[in-house]
């Protein structure tokens, strides 16, 4: 039995989340779900990205102060977690005292360290992405600076501030980035190392003036800052499991840490990131798995763009969590960009939700009530179709090991084709005593089900009850174990899209 912490980013609640957000915590929601399958400990946790710029004028906006803005959002985004069956162990706030006790002290050690000092800094800032962008960076629009990922104009900002000397950190992030494997997929190291290459690693500053920017954690060492909202929402990843309060906690979790993150925050999620801990004496991430982007007629889906795809339409159209839950992973991609659209989300639910798997678990539930009283007694396996189950689970695993989601995804529900398939062939309907054939049935629909438990929870849970079967291990329920099937019912799991 191993150990597993499981993160994703913490989210901006500027707005309700949306699809692109949903996509990142489900996928590690199914990671976590899985690891608790196997047999393993985990501790899987999200939240809320709370101060910074960008929350202090969402607040202003709405004419509320920022505390209750973010104590509304916190409730918003939790309950769309509860929408979408996230089993997070915990949700945290940058805001919460523990947290921003941790963020005081990590600046302070790095003040005593002397890796954080004043100097004067000015140049052009996207409030959305909190952040400076360079020359190279930007875009020019009439003649203008803009953001290159939301296409907004950018602001000039020119103020007294404290740096972090990250440019210190440069030989150690290259030799991490090159000599080991912590950032995955590959490419993505690899991007990163060509921007140190090309840019060095320049200091960042790590405090905003208070005058500014008031809705922040203040600076210990001087009170007319705030510190910098990544400085303090990269620290959550530690004072979530007890760094300096709970030492046995933090070293039994960090050690095992898996982050999950978008493509869009991968540079402070290694550059500053790796930097930042290792200035704290901390060794690196254990992995920083990094994906690409939902993206709608080729721009990447957001707040800012103005084509999200709403969470609760999402669940309404496909019933509940569980279709939703299925077509994100199904198509989730670490290295590349997915274009989305209705037609591609409907046909991968009619096609496999309801056309194969849920048709597969209708046709035998029926057959075994209708020929066998719905009581099914052990076989032999049909030979084909158990090593078709042992292959399966191999690829499983291999693809669920190598954080591949929708690979995984795809060998249960090649299983399930499988066994639609082998219905058709040996046609059960019009044997006399069809038991053997069902029980194989059984038992493929059984381990497709287990596999598919992290995924769509809601619907293999109400197979296991109909089947009277235990949701357990796939990697070590083998083939042709259970002594008995009793069939209490024949569910419909999954009711086909027609039209628009
Ligand atoms: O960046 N496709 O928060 P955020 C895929 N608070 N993933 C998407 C997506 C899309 N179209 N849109 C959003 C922040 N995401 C900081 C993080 S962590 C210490 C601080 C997901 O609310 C993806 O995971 O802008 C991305 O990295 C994250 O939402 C950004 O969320």
């Amino acid at each position: 039995m191993g150990i597993i912490y499981i993160t994703t980013p913490i989210y901006y609640p500027n707005a309700p989340p949306h699809i692109g957000h949903a996509y990142t915590t489900i996928y590690a929601d199914v990671l976590a779900r899985y690891h608790r399958l196997v047999g393993d400990e985990v501790f899987f946790m999200t939240g809320n990205d709370e101060h910074g710029l960008k929350l202090q004028r969402a607040a202003e906006e709405k004419g509320v102060d920022p505390e209750s803005f973010v104590d509304e959002m916190a409730g918003v985004y939790m309950s769309y977690w509860k929408m979408l069956d996230i089993s997070y162990d915990r949700f945290i706030r940058t805001t919460e005292p523990d947290h921003e006790e941790v963020v005081k002290k990590a600046i302070e050690e790095l003040y005593r360290k002397d890796l954080v000092y004043k100097a004067r800094y000015s140049g052009w800032y996207c409030v959305n992405c909190e952040k400076f962008y360079s020359e190279k960076e930007y875009s020019i629009v009439e003649g203008r600076p803009h953001c290159p990922i939301h296409g907004k104009p950018l602001e000039w900002l020119e103020e007294e501030t404290y740096y972090f000397k990250l440019s210190e950190f440069k030989d150690y992030l290259v030799n991490l980035l090159e000599n080991t494997d912590i950032v995955y997929p590959r490419q993505y190291a690899v991007e990163v190392l060509n921007r140190v290459k090309e840019e060095g690693l320049k200091d960042v500053s790590v405090a905003r003036p208070r005058e500014r920017v008031w809705w922040g954690v203040e600076l210990p060492f001087d009170r007319e800052y705030t510190v910098y909202v990544w400085f303090d929402a990269l620290l959550n990843y530690i004072s979530g499991i007890g760094y300096l309060r709970d030492t046995e906690k933090f070293d039994k979790y960090w050690d095992s840490v898996h982050h999950v993150i978008g493509k869009d925050i991968l540079w402070f999620h290694t550059a500053v990131w790796f930097s930042l801990l290792k200035a704290l004496d901390i060794k690196p991430p254990r992995k920083l798995i990094v994906h690409a982007f939902l993206i709608n007629k080729g721009l990447k889906i957001g707040k800012s763009a103005g084509n999200v795809i709403a969470i609760e339409d999402l669940v309404n159209r496909y019933q509940d969590s569980d279709g939703v839950r299925y077509i994100l992973m199904r198509v989730f991609n670490l290295g590349k960009d997915v274009e989305v659209s209705t037609e591609l989300f409907d046909s991968i639910y009619n096609s496999e939700l309801a056309d194969t798997y849920g048709n597969l678990v209708r046709r035998v539930g029926v057959l075994a009530i209708k020929k066998s009283g719905g009581v099914i007694y052990k076989r032999s396996l049909d030979q084909e179709i158990e090593s078709k189950i042992k292959e399966a689970v191999a690829r499983y695993s291999d693809a669920m090991e190598s954080f591949d989601v929708s690979s995984a995804v795809n060998a249960a529900i090649e299983l399930a084709r499988e066994a639609n398939a082998f219905i058709n062939r040996v046609r059960p309907w019009e044997k006399l005593s069809p038991d053997k054939d069902l029980y194989t049935l059984l038992e493929a629909i059984r381990i497709t089900t287990l596999m598919l438990h992290p995924i769509i929870p809601r619907a293999t849970s109400r197979v296991a009850r109909a089947f009277s079967f235990e949701i357990a291990n796939p990697l070590e329920s083998s083939p042709c174990s259970v002594e008995r099937y009793e069939i209490r019912e024949a569910p419909i799991l999954f009711r086909k899209i027609r039209g628009k």
